[in-house]
């Protein structure tokens, strides 16, 4: 072939930009290929929604009470007919009424005249809350960091007499404050037929704990049933106050308790195609998504330890049901993950945390002084045997063959570097912290040898300078290590304790921050903005559904 001809030479070039440039897009979007298709199942998996029709049981007074969570009660003060029976007036404006359960859904009420011609509009104010002091604490000025928005008031102005008024957003709440701010002085009227539209893709009821389970325990499963069923309605939502959205961490818990209850495998599915479907064009997972108006990511929120979660979720997922299609369709997706690993793996098995935490966010917990050294090295040694584990139900072992090496690589450096002899207790970080999610990740990801991590575990609570769960979440990481390491008699005492003692502070769905210490912690600077239905704290269901001989005895 003679080279030197021109043409020649321009063909060869055009065809080498053809190939290259296709190489480019490909390397662009390793999906690209695939995500319509996961994008057509995720829609095709979506749930009905059923609706349950709820009425008022009764009216509360919310009062103040230093012993009350976050000071605040609910006090019955009798039926609601008291509303229906009579004209609402400035005499009963900020009456509560209360449903006697949390609800997600949609809110209508009725208006109707009493006495006189209406000439002028009415304007009502409604306050809804999850929990009593949300209806009791003014929201302006509003000190919070997220939106103001997300706090549950509504202002209606109605017009015209009879009506029955649905308010247009969902709402999540047990209470439902009604205030009077203006009406006519020549019109009387009275607010009937308060009614919440209570919506779930839950259509099972999971079987009866064992007889011989304490009553603690029944509760504890029975809130966090609740929690759970809140949380799924068209997606596994974080919470349905707020966020109402699907992110990575939050699904991974939630599948865990749903195969263990409600077994609504469809909706893992649905979550797992979405988070695929619309993960960022380098193949990286976006840490949540939204539904509405069209399914799309928070494009610039790369949450790492949420990558990596995402392929343990699959794994449970596939192992628990057998479901190779979606892992199949999936692994693609697992295995780009794990770039992520090999990218931050130093040549000492140690992951640059210092790195990661400037290139991405890396969170494990609502704690700002929780060192992310130890946490980062375990779960990315946990994510490596667990997506190796995938790989292996899936016969895909060949194509991730470096990981076993690896895995072992950063196992053992870890405990090299991090494992304090003399204290017993994994350190973290320059100043060498110990914390419970340290303890927790080292166990979890095998780091810790059973006898090690007993000792760590069991260390923890005689350490006062230990840096303690931020929130349910981590404490679900800090609980599976007290199983994992066949602890027992302590998982129980922990899980008993921490949500018990949401339980004995009345919650009706379990919440996203709970310190024991500070019932008021909000990472969001206006603890009225905490979620109090959220789904990462609902994980009693999977511990106790799946462990009868710990909890259920
Ligand atoms: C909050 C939500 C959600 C969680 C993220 C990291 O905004 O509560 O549950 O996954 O943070």
């Amino acid at each position: 072939m003679e080279l030197t001809k021109p043409g020649t030479k321009f063909i060869l070039l055009f065809c080498f930009a053809i190939v290259f440039g296709a190489a480019k897009v490909k390397a662009q979007d390793p999906y690209a290929a695939y995500r319509q298709g996961w994008l057509k199942k995720a829609e095709d998996l979506k749930p009905k929604l059923t609706e349950t029709v709820k009425q008022p049981i009764s009216v509360v007074t919310v009062e103040k009470d230093a012993a009350a969570f976050q000071g605040w009660k609910a006090v019955n003060a009798g039926g609601i007919d008291q509303l229906y029976n009579s004209a609402f007036s400035k005499k009963n404006s900020g009456i509560i009424a209360d449903f006697g359960e949390h609800m997600t859904g949609y809110f209508n009420f009725t208006i109707k005249g009493r006495r006189g011609d209406m000439d002028a509009p009415l304007r009502l104010k409604f306050t809804f809350g999850e929990v009593p002091s949300e209806i009791a604490t003014p929201f302006d000025p509003y000190p919070g960091t997220l939106s103001r928005a997300w706090l549950q008031d509504e202002i209606v102005t109605v017009t015209v007499a009879p009506s029955t008024i649905t308010i247009p957003r969902r709402l999540a709440c047990r209470y439902v404050k009604i205030e009077l701010l203006g009406s006519s002085p020549y019109f009387e009227f009275g607010i009937s037929n308060i009614e919440f539209k209570a919506t779930t893709s839950v259509t099972t009821t999971p079987a009866a704990l064992s007889a011989g389970t304490s009553q603690m325990i029944k509760d504890i499963d029975r809130v966090g049933l609740t929690t759970l069923k809140e949380c799924m309605q068209t997606v596994y939502e974080d919470g349905p106050k707020r966020d109402r959205r699907l992110w990575i961490g939050d699904l991974y818990l939630e599948s865990l308790a749903n195969l263990y209850s409600f077994k609504n495998d469809d909706l893992t599915k649905r979550c797992f195609y979405l988070l695929a479907g619309l993960s960022a064009e380098d193949g990286v997972l976006i840490s949540n998504v939204f539904e509405a108006p069209e399914p799309h990511a928070q494009k610039g929120n790369r949450l790492l330890d949420y990558c990596f979660l995402y392929n343990v979720a699959l794994k449970e997922y596939v192992a628990a049901t057998g479901d190779k299609q979606v892992g199949n369709d999936l692994w693609p997706v697992a295995k780009k993950q794990l770039d992520m690993i090999r990218k931050y793996a130093g040549d000492d098995g140690m992951m640059d945390y210092v790195k990661a935490g400037k290139e991405w966010w890396v969170f494990f917990d609502w704690k700002n002084d929780l060192d992310k050294q130890a946490v980062l090295q375990g779960l990315s040694v946990y994510a490596l045997n667990q997506t190796y584990a995938l790989a292996k139900l899936l016969g895909k072992e060949s194509e991730v063959a470096d990981i076993p090496a690896l895995a072992k690589k950063l196992k053992d450096a870890a405990h090299k570097n991090l494992y304090d002899k003399k204290s017993g207790f994994f350190v973290s970080g320059v100043d060498k912290q110990v914390s419970y999610g340290a303890q927790a990740w080292m166990t979890l990801s095998g780091v810790a040898s059973k006898a090690e991590a007993q000792r760590a575990l069991k260390g923890l609570t005689g350490l006062a300078t230990a840096v303690h769960p931020g929130a349910p979440y981590m404490f679900h990481y800090y609980e599976a290590a007290l199983i994992e390491s066949g602890l027992k008699t302590e998982a129980k005492e922990a899980l008993t304790t921490y949500w018990g003692g949401m339980i004995k502070k009345g919650a009706d769905t379990f919440w996203e921050v709970y310190d024991p210490n500070d019932e008021f912690k909000s990472p969001y600077n206006f603890y009225p903005v905490n979620s109090y239905c959220h789904a990462w704290s609902c994980t009693p269901v999977y511990f106790i559904r799946k462990y009868p001989e710990i909890f259920q005895q």
